[in-house]
């Protein structure tokens, strides 16, 4: 497939996807997501990628869905066409890791697009919003729902409902974001970052980020049980032998993914 609204490119392990419409400032219209799951769902499939990472440009990671694209539809456009639902989340299905890397805006869409990957980390002039309600409509691709989950309901009220951005600092305090980098740094932090899970074993990587994604969708006790039985489930791969093994022996597994 040939891209025109990101960009693809591959380091050691990892798949990197960088939103590329830098006049509308990475606004994410249907054709960009259509394509960014697609590079997504590709990289996840490759035995070769154990994580990926999605950035922007250093003014804007996405300054939200594509307000021009959108202003005309109509109800039954967006029912009908099952707008959002039919590509932003495939993002979800995605199995193996994604770091949203955020430089610049990260409002609306935007932000429910990093608030969709596994973990995020800041540059320094990060500003993460949702604005929606200054258009007259609210989030619509998870941030009523993922927002009150990271920071809590009083900040996510807060952004939802007066619509005001908040910064890196703001943002890393609230939980929003794991880490804040120099801009300088972004791409090799987040780059370290991917490919350290990438060095470790595809199977336990997964596993974790099933289970922890577990601890947003159901009880904790259910949690905990599933949690636990994905652990004993461990058990059974070469990859727990092979990184046990080189602990006591003292010297760096080499994981087989198996
Ligand atoms: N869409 C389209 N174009 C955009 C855009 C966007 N979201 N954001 C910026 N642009 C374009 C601008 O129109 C401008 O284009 P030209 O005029 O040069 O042709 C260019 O990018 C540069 O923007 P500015 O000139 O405004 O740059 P500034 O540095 O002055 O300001 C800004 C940057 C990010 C503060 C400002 O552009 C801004 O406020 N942008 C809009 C941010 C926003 O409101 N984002 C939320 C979008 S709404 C739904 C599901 C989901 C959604 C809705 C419905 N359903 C299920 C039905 C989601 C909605 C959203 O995400």
């Amino acid at each position: 497939m040939t891209y025109e609204n990101i960009l693809v490119s591959t380091e050691g392990a990892v798949g990197i996807v960088t939103l590329n419409r830098p006049k509308q400032l990475n606004a994410l219209n249907d054709a960009l997501m259509d394509e960014l799951g697609a590079a997504l769902k590709a990289f996840d499939a490759d035995g070769n990628i154990g994580c990926m990472i999605i950035t922007g440009s250093e003014k804007a990671f996405a300054a939200g869905a594509d307000i021009g694209a959108m202003a005309t539809y109509t109800f039954s456009d967006v029912y009908k066409g099952d707008y959002i639902t039919r590509n932003w989340e495939l993002i979800r299905t995605i199995r193996k890791p994604v770091i949203a890397a955020v430089s610049g805006f990260a409002l609306g869409g935007g932000c429910e697009l990093a608030m969709m990957c596994d973990f995020i980390i800041a540059s320094e002039n990060a500003k993460f919003g949702q604005p929606e309600i200054k258009l007259g409509v609210i989030p619509g691709a998870g941030g009523t729902q993922r927002l009150p989950r990271a920071v809590g309901k009083a900040k996510a009220m807060d952004m939802a409902l007066t619509g005001r951005m908040m910064d890196a600092t703001e943002a890393e305090r609230a939980g929003l974001v794991s880490r804040i980098v120099p801009l300088e740094k972004l791409m090799e932090e987040s780059l370290a970052a991917a490919l350290m899970i990438a060095g470790y074993s595809q199977i336990a990587v997964m596993a974790a980020k099933e289970s922890i994604n577990r601890a947003y969708e159901g009880t904790l006790s259910d949690g905990v049980m599933f949690e636990r039985r994905m652990f004993h489930a461990l058990f059974a791969t070469q990859d727990q032998k092979e990184g046990m093994a080189a602990f006591v022996e003292k010297r760096k597994a080499n994981f087989s993914h198996q």
